[in-house]
């Protein structure tokens, strides 16, 4: 273990959350949906948000809405107090040594496309090797397509097994001897593989390999621990983690931030602009051009304190023990394909039904109140290694139940049986 990991942290366990309760917390979950109770399976896609989240963005904008680090007025003073005091709170959550380590994005896929646009492209030269898996968002994906195509780098990917999901490392530290960056994900969105991150990053670094994780589907369900996993960056997305859309996180040591060049100019970034010539500010500003989304920074503190009330440990327990209870009643089906891992899956399930169209069945579940996901999931290249054009996914999260797990198998049966 890294001597610098958050060990003894958020060790709550499953069974001493009153889940049940918790829902009273999302006021959308009272929603019915086509006559039915909703059941929201799509986590993965989007969490849905606690009052006390929507609370907190009301009363930002009740009392203390203004323009951040400009004004001498009260109301500058508070909105810059809680859009820092929000910055520090997701150092805090991820471990971080500071702060200044945290920028604030748009999401996961701004803050990969801030690494590729700034340390990558600063630091990357034609014939270099960007190293990714074969079980990448596109969104981490495409940004390092576009810098190879731009500076003439190679892709290389690591690997994956099969149905099962697995990353094959047995080839890593030749695949690491040739690469100058891995850019992987934690979890992935369509297998639900909870991949060894601190081990691969710790194989990287001694190969002096620069590490990128997309912590999309792990920040909000898991315990994410910067220092811990020994990462360069870290990237993560506030609405999938009970917080507002347009507010992401991207995490950079701070030996890399100080040293890289800024990703957008304008506003907020500078220190002094002259009409041919400017001088920017430190990190994390520099990297954070224009008025930031200071509401939604507001919301996504409130989002990480309510998670981290529950406790992180409890919340993948959770997450994992319904997904399992849907995988061994899914493993009933005659003929079905499921992905991912047998053991240690995360809270989501990945299926193709040998009767009837992932969409199909996610536009009739629909019709009985049950929200999934179907299609390809931001993962074209890997359905198709896997042959596959679509998949219907279920996504868990700590506000659902082993009733709405049922609830969704039987849905599920009674639109087969219109198929077969
Ligand atoms: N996956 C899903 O339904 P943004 O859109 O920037 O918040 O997140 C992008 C992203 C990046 N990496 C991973 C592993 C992801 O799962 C996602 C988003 C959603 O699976 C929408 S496609």
């Amino acid at each position: 273990m890294n001597p610098r990991a958050k060990t003894a942290t958020l060790a709550r366990s499953d069974e001493s959350v009153d889940w049940t309760a918790l829902r009273d917390d999302f006021p959308i979950l009272r929603e019915t949906v086509n006559g039915h109770p909703l059941v929201y399976l799509d986590n993965a896609a989007s969490s849905q948000k606690p009052h006390q989240v929507i609370d907190a963005v009301r009363r930002y904008y009740e009392h203390d809405n203004a323009n951040v680090h400009r004004g001498i007025h009260e109301l500058s003073n508070r909105a810059t107090e809680a859009y820092e005091g929000a910055r520090q709170r997701v150092a805090d959550y991820l471990n971080a040594g500071s702060r200044e380590e945290i920028i604030f994005t748009r999401g996961t896929t701004e803050g990969l496309n801030l690494v590729a646009n700034t340390w990558a492209l600063d630091k990357l030269r034609q014939g270099d090797t960007i190293l990714l898996t074969e079980m990448e968002h596109h969104s981490n994906l495409v940004p390092w397509q576009i810098l190879a195509n731009r500076i003439g780098a190679k892709l290389d990917f690591i690997e994956v097994t099969g149905d099962d999901g697995q990353l094959d490392l047995q080839w890593l530290d030749e695949q690491l001897a040739r690469a100058r960056l891995l850019s992987l994900t934690h979890i992935s969105n369509t297998m639900g593989t909870v991949n060894p991150v601190a081990e691969i990053c710790a194989r990287a670094r001694a190969a002096g390999v620069v590490t990128v994780v997309d912590a999309a589907q792990s920040a909000g369900h898991a315990l994410v621990d910067v220092q811990g996993i020994d990462c360069d960056f870290l990237t993560f997305s506030g609405h999938k983690t009970c917080g507002p859309t347009g507010i992401g996180v991207l995490y950079g040591r701070r030996e890399l931030l100080e040293a890289m060049p800024p990703y957008q100019g304008g506003g907020e970034m500078i220190l002094k602009v002259g009409y041919r010539d400017s001088t920017f500010n430190v990190a994390p500003h520099k990297f954070e051009a224009g008025t930031p989304n200071v509401a939604g920074a507001v919301g996504l503190h409130a989002a990480l304190d309510y998670l981290d009330t529950i406790g992180r440990k409890a919340i993948f327990e959770h997450d994992q023990r319904l997904a399992k209870r849907a995988c061994e009643h899914l493993a009933e089906i005659d003929g079905i394909r499921i992905f991912g891992p047998a053991e240690g899956r995360s809270g989501l399930v990945s299926f193709v039904l040998p009767d009837a169209h992932a969409l199909d069945l996610a536009t009739m579940a629909d019709q009985k109140g049950v929200a999934l996901r179907a299609g390809h999931h931001c993962n074209q290249p890997l359905l198709a290694k896997l042959g596959v054009a679509a998949t219907t996914r279920a996504s868990f999260y700590f506000y659902n139940t082993e009733a709405e797990v049922d609830r969704f198998i039987e849905v599920l049966h009674g639109v087969r049986k219109l198929f077969v």
